[in-house]
């Protein structure tokens, strides 16, 4: 047994690790993060985790590449509440066909 219990990797759909800012997307607001933790390693003060995409303790051009390879894309991040389906109990504007439209014009 080694320390490899301490990488919460469970659920990759949940989150990628290349998602640095965790919005949902990779893209280069990610980059700019790493960007700004470049040619750090684990102990300096500049240092993120979260940066080190592959947590080989140092942020460099290999997660960049990391980043890159996953470029663009967008993935839902896990589903905490679902604020938009809501099946409300009330039907407060259903269509309902009114008698009225069945009057020939
Ligand atoms: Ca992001
Ligand atoms: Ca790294």
């Amino acid at each position: 047994m080694s320390v490899m219990a301490s990488k919460p990797m469970i659920s990759i759909a949940a989150s990628l690790p290349e998602d640095i800012n965790g919005d949902g997307t990779v893209n280069m607001s990610d980059v700019i993060l790493i960007a700004s933790h470049f040619n750090t390693m684990a102990g300096n003060a500049n240092y993120d985790i979260k940066c080190d995409v592959n947590r080989d303790n140092a942020v460099n051009m290999s997660d960049v590449i990391l980043i890159a390879a996953k470029f663009n894309i967008v993935y839902t991040p896990y589903p905490t509440s679902t604020p938009t389906m809501k099946l409300s109990p009330t039907p407060t504007q259903t269509a309902k066909p009114s008698p009225t439209a069945y009057s020939n014009s």
